[in-house]
């Protein structure tokens, strides 16, 4: 009797994506690793990028199958080879240059990756179609693709290096760094904006190595005094699979933004999350969404309203004990648990895709 055929290996798509970088390091980090998880899924991606410099240390080496193609404006459409491809993702809704669209020798299946959050209204807009009335691409349809935290959002970018890490690995990286880390001390990561509570946070923090990162974290902290037995050890940028070994390799992550604080849920170490701070304070909401999803502990919840600036940082009292940090960490390996139960977000991108491309088993729903 005949074997069974193996299924039809999934088509190799062309992905194009657009980042344009508002501030910070999310959007371009974010639109990297995704670029680089398609890659490694066989699928060919071309990334444009408006600002592409911090890849220059972010992500030294190019990848194969990613092609990373400077974001210019007035767009050169003629430049366009091969021309647009299969699946355009707008990353954060940064609106695609109209000759792209007017470029187009077939329709796409067209996304529309939105930020990441952890509110109840995100899955009742994921996968929620947007007819596209005016301009060259009048008649095709845009598609709100929402990351998130459940099963009924697009999930979350994860490798599968992600949650099998290597420590032997991450150990002798973080050696090669060759900094003065103490073995009695606890190894802190700090990424952070301008924290509220920073002062006295690193003011009570005893017997802790720092680890700052460059940029906000490293200004924000540089004259903060620290108690005698604590240290500040400044760190380089590093590219992201390195960034991943440090969150790795920390006792407690400082994160903030959107990349890191995925990054720092597969690490499996506890962390305090700073988020991106937005105008109208609509970022409370989606702090408070986030802690109930982590199902934080008290503690860990006061902390984070403490270091978002939510309620005045006591004096004292704020940093964790041994057992509170163990709870923390019981609480990031519960989450990460929840999480690996569900298809990641490339996962999800493609079978979506798959499903609506012209000719796909179902491209006549909307
Ligand atoms: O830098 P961020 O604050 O980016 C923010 C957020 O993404 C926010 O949601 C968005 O609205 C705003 O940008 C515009 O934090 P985030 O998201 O953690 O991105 C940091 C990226 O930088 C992440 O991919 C990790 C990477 N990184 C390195 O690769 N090496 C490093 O040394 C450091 C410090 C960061």
């Amino acid at each position: 009797m005949q074997a069974p055929s193996s299924p039809e290996p999934e088509p190799a798509l062309r992905w194009d994506i657009f980042c344009r970088v508002i501030d910070n390091l999310g959007d371009i980090g974010v639109c990297w690793r995704l670029a680089v998880n398609l890659a490694r899924q066989g699928q060919r991606v071309r990334l444009w990028i408006d600002q592409p410099a911090p890849l220059a240390w972010m992500a030294p080496q190019d990848h194969p199958g990613v092609t990373v193609q400077p974001w210019n404006e007035p767009f050169e459409a003629t430049a366009l080879q091969p021309p647009p491809g299969d699946v355009w993702i707008e990353a954060f809704g940064c609106e695609l240059p109209a000759a792209f669209v007017a470029a187009r020798q077939r329709d796409p299946v067209w996304l529309n990756l939105e930020y990441l959050s952890a509110e109840d209204w995100v899955e009742r807009h994921h996968r929620l179609p947007s007819p596209v009335l005016h301009g060259p691409g009048a008649g095709l349809t845009k598609w709100f693709f929402y990351p998130g935290f459940t099963a009924g959002t697009g999930g979350l970018l994860r490798e599968p290096e992600a949650t099998a890490p290597d420590p032997q690995a991450d150990a002798c990286w973080l050696h090669g760094l060759q900094l003065p880390l103490r073995p009695d001390a606890r190894r802190v990561l700090l990424f952070c904006y301008e924290p509220a509570s920073l002062a006295p946070v690193m003011a009570q923090a005893r017997q802790i190595d720092w680890l700052v990162t460059p940029g906000r974290a490293e200004a924000a902290s540089r004259d903060l005094p620290l108690p005698p037995d604590s240290r500040r050890h400044r760190l380089p940028a590093v590219p992201q699979p390195d960034f991943d070994r440090l969150l790795r390799s920390a006792d407690l992550n400082f994160v903030r933004g959107e990349d890191s604080l995925v990054r720092a849920l597969w690490a499996g170490r506890p962390f305090v999350w700073h988020i991106y701070p937005q105008h109208d304070d609509a970022h409370h909401a989606k702090l408070l969404a986030f802690l109930d999803w982590l199902q934080a502990p008290a503690s860990l919840h006061a902390f984070h309203l403490h270091w978002n600036g939510l309620t005045p940082a006591g004096a004292d009292g704020l940093w964790p004990d041994g057992a509170t940090l163990a709870e923390w960490q019981n609480t990031v390996l519960a989450a990460r648990d929840r999480l690996l139960a569900q298809t990641d977000l490339v996962g999800q991108l493609r079978a979506f895709v798959g499903e609506r491309r012209p000719g796909g088993p179902d491209t006549e729903k909307h």
